[in-house]
C-alpha cells in the first residue's frame, strides 16, 4: 500500500484536526450500530465532545474515559471540492486505528478494518457529494479478545454497583485506542499505479547499484487489450541529479542500474549514512499519454545473514539500540511530529544504530525518518505473548504481517522482521504455528531474515529453529534475583551460549533493563534508583563484550526507549519505567554511560569519531 503523496497527477488533503466524539455505553456496544448513529450527525444522537485526530482518545478528557471497553463514535465534516468530480479516483485512507474500524460516508458504509498500526484505505469516489459538504463517521472498537492481534480478555464482573466489563491483556503497554494516525483523503487518476516493490543490489565492490522496480496498475486502461501500459522510471539523486532511466517496453517493471553509486548505510557507519535516491514511476499509455505519476525514496543495499552474522552491503553489523513504544503524555500512541523528531535526536545523540518496533508497526511516518537518518529498524508485527494458538488466530496473525511488509518492503532501513514478541513458545502447537507464521513471512518477503523476541528459556522454546536469527529478552537482577548485581553478566553469556548452541545462528539480546525512578538515588545501587539502572547497564555490557568476542552475538537492545504507560498493576508506578529516558525525553543518568558505549563500539567497530562532548572534563590526567 503506498503512501499518499502529491504529484501532478495527485492530489492529498488530511482530514485531520477535532472531531466530534460519542463513546457509546459499554454495556451496550453495538446500539450505535443498531440505531444508525452513522446516518445522521452523530450530535442528533448524542452529545458530543471534541476529540483530536490523530490521538489516542484515552488521556484528553477528565473522566474514566481512559478505561472505557468497546467502541466509540467519531464524525466530521469536509468539503470536497468542485474539481474533483472530474474523470479520477477519490481514496479515504487512514494510516491507523485501533483496534477494530467500521467507516462511513454520508452514511453509506465504505469499509471496515481490524488490526491496529497498520493502514487501509476505501475508494469513495461514488460516495462523495462534489461542490458540497460531506460527513465522514467512524466507529472504533478497541475491545482485545483470544483472537484479536494481540490477544486479550473481555469478562464481566461484578462490581459496587452490579456488574461491569472488564478488559484485561498481558502485554505490558497500555491499550490506547481510537484514530492514531492521520486521515487522508486522496486522488488519483482513474488508472493509476497501485503497487511498487522495490528491490536492490550492489555489485561487490559496491560501485555500481541496481534498483529493481515492479509496478501493479489498476484501472480499466490497464484492461484494454490495445491499450499496453508502460513505466518510465527514473532515478534521481538527492541533489535532484538523473542518475538512470529506463522505460520498461510493454512490461511494468525493470531495472535501474546506478554508476558509480552511493550506498544506504545505517548512521555512524558511514560518513554519509541514509543516503536515498528518488525513484520516479510514470505510467504511460500506448501513445505515451502520461496516466500517473508517483514518487518515492530508495536506498540501495544489499543485506545477507548466515549461522553466524548479519551484513549490510557487505559488512557486519551489530546492532546497538532500543526497544521502544509510541507513546507520550495526553496523546499516547497518537502521531506526533514533535516527538517523532525529538526522538529521532536522541537516538543520534546516544549512538543507536537501530531500534526494535515493539511489539507492533510504527508510523509510516518514522519509518521514513529511519530511512533519512540511518536508524536501522526490526519491524515487529502486533503480535504480543501470543498463546492459545488457533487457526482464527492464525489468519489474523499473518494478515497482520502480510499488511506490514506491504506497508514496509521498500524502507531501506527495514533489516529484519519480528514475528512476534515472547510468544509462548513452550508450548506443543507453538511449534507448526510459527513455522507457518514464518513460511509465510519468507513467501512475501526473502530478502529480510526473520526474528522474534523470545522469553521462555532456550530448552523450551519451540520456534526458534524456524527463525533466521535469535533474540531473547531477559531480566537478570530485576524480574529474576531483583537486585542481585552480581548475577548478570555469567547469567547473560551463559544463555546467550545456550540459545546459539541449541539452533547455530546469530543471537541478538532484544531485551534487558530495570525500572528507574527518575531523580531516585541511592549508594550502593538499590532497585528502582538511578544507580541501579547505570550499574545493570554496566554489568550486561561486559557479558556483550565478551560474548562479541564469539562471532555470533550481533546486537544488544535496551528495554526501554523511554518511559511509557501501562495498565494499572502494582508493579508499576505511574507506568513502565524502565526508560533511559523519561516519558518527557529527558536523559536519565544511565542515558550517560549508554552513550559512551554505543559511540564506543562505533568507533571500535565502524571508526566514527566521537562527539566533543562525549567525555566530561576531569583532569589533565585522564582523558
Ligand atoms: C518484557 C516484555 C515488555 C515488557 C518488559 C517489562 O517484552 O513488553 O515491558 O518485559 O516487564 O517481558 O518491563
Amino acid at each position: 500500500m503506498l503512501y499518499p503523496r502529491e504529484s501532478e497527477t495527485r492530489e492529498v488533503r488530511s482530514l485531520d484536526g477535532i472531531w466530534n466524539f460519542v463513546r457509546s455505553d459499554q454495556a451496550n456496544p453495538t446500539q450505535g450500530v443498531r440505531d444508525e448513529w452513522y446516518a445522521k450527525e452523530l450530535s442528533k444522537s448524542r452529545p458530543t465532545i471534541p476529540m483530536p485526530v490523530p490521538a489516542s482518545y484515552n488521556d484528553i478528557t477528565t473522566d474514566n474515559l481512559r478505561d472505557h471497553v468497546g467502541t466509540v463514535w467519531y464524525d466530521r465534516k469536509f468539503f470536497v471540492p468542485r474539481s474533483w468530480s472530474k474523470d479520477q479516483r477519490i481514496w479515504l485512507r487512514f494510516g491507523s486505528v485501533h483496534y477494530e474500524a467500521y467507516v462511513w460516508i454520508n452514511g453509506q458504509k465504505v469499509v471496515k478494518h481490524e488490526m491496529g498500526h497498520l493502514p487501509f484505505e476505501a475508494e469513495v469516489t461514488d460516495f462523495l457529494n462534489y461542490g458540497a459538504e460531506n460527513r465522514i463517521t467512524v466507529m472504533c472498537d478497541n475491545a482485545l479478545i483470544q483472537t484479536t492481534v494481540p490477544q486479550g480478555r473481555i469478562t464481566e464482573v461484578p462490581n459496587d454497583g452490579g456488574m461491569t466489563i472488564v478488559q484485561s491483556y498481558t502485554f505490558d503497554f497500555f491499550n490506547y485506542a481510537g484514530i492514531h494516525r492521520s486521515v487522508h483523503l486522496y486522488t488519483t487518476p482513474r488508472t493509476f499505479i497501485e503497487e511498487v516493490e522495490v528491490t536492490t543490489n550492489l555489485s561487490k565492490d559496491a560501485t555500481v547499484g541496481e534498483v529493481f522496480y515492479s509496478v501493479s496498475v489498476n484501472g480499466s486502461a490497464a484492461n484494454e487489450a490495445d491499450n499496453v501500459l508502460h513505466i518510465q522510471a527514473n532515478l534521481y539523486d538527492k541533489e535532484g541529479i538523473l542518475v538512470a532511466n529506463a522505460t520498461s517496453d510493454q512490461k511494468l517493471g525493470g531495472k535501474l542500474q546506478v554508476n558509480p553509486v552511493k550506498p544506504w548505510w545505517p548512521y555512524l557507519m558511514h560518513s554519509e549514512p541514509g543516503y536515498l535516491y528518488q525513484l520516479e514511476i510514470k505510467l504511460l499509455a500506448t501513445n505515451d499519454e502520461l496516466l500517473d505519476v508517483y514518487r518515492l525514496k530508495v536506498g540501495i543495499r544489499t543485506l545477507s545473514w548466515n549461522s553466524q552474522q548479519f551484513l549490510i552491503n557487505g559488512k557486519p553489523v551489530y546492532f546497538r539500540g532500543f526497544g521502544r513504544h509510541e507513546d507520550s503524555d495526553i496523546r499516547g500512541k497518537g502521531l506526533d511530529n514533535a516527538l517523532m523528531v525529538r526522538d529521532f535526536n536522541l537516538l543520534k545523540w546516544i549512538g543507536a544504530n537501530a531500534y526494535r518496533t515493539s511489539h507492533y508497526p510504527y508510523s509510516e511516518e518514522s519509518m521514513q525518518f529511519a530511512d533519512e537518518h540511518g536508524i536501522m529498524i526490526i519491524d515487529e508485527c502486533p503480535s504480543v505473548d501470543t498463546e492459545n494458538f488457533s487457526q482464527e488466530l492464525l489468519g489474523k496473525h499473518k494478515s497482520s504481517l502480510e499488511q506490514l511488509i506491504h506497508r514496509d518492503r521498500n524502507h531501506p532501513s527495514v533489516v529484519m522482521w519480528s514475528i512476534a514478541n515472547e510468544p509462548r513458545t513452550g508450548s506443543v502447537s507453538a511449534d507448526s504455528y510459527f513455522e507457518l507464521v514464518a513460511n509465510f513471512t519468507r513467501s512475501l518477503d526473502k530478502t529480510r531474515p526473520i526474528t522474534a523476541a523470545i522469553a521462555v528459556p532456550n530448552t523450551q522454546d519451540k520456534a526458534g529453529r524456524s527463525l533466521d536469527i535469535i533474540s531473547f529478552n531477559r531480566y537478570n537482577a530485576w524480574y529474576s534475583n531483583a537486585g542481585r548485581l552480581d548475577m548478570i553478566t555469567q547469567n547473560v553469556i551463559d544463555e546467550a551460549i545456550a540459545w546459539n548452541k541449541r539452533y547455530n545462528k546469530p543471537i541478538i539480546m532484544s531485551e534487558y533493563g530495570a525500572d528507574t525512578l527518575e531523580g531516585l538515588h541511592m549508594q550502593p545501587a538499590y532497585v528502582w534508583s538511578e544507580e541501579f539502572q547505570t550499574e545493570v547497564f554496566s554489568r550486561h555490557f561486559k557479558a556483550f563484550d565478551e560474548l562479541r568476542k564469539k562471532g555470533w552475538f550481533i546486537g544488544e537492545f535496551v528495554w526501554n526507549f523511554a518511559d511509557f504507560k501501562t495498565a494499572q498493576t502494582y508493579t508499576r508506578v505511574g507506568g513502565n519505567k524502565k526508560g533511559v529516558f523519561t516519558r518527557a525525553r529527558q536523559p536519565k543518568a544511565a542515558a550517560h554511560l549508554l552513550r559512551k558505549r554505543y559511540f564506543a563500539l562505533g568507533r571500535d567497530l565502524d571508526q566514527c569519531s566521537f562527539p566533543d562532548d562525549l567525555f566530561t572534563y576531569i583532569a589533565d590526567l585522564i582523558s
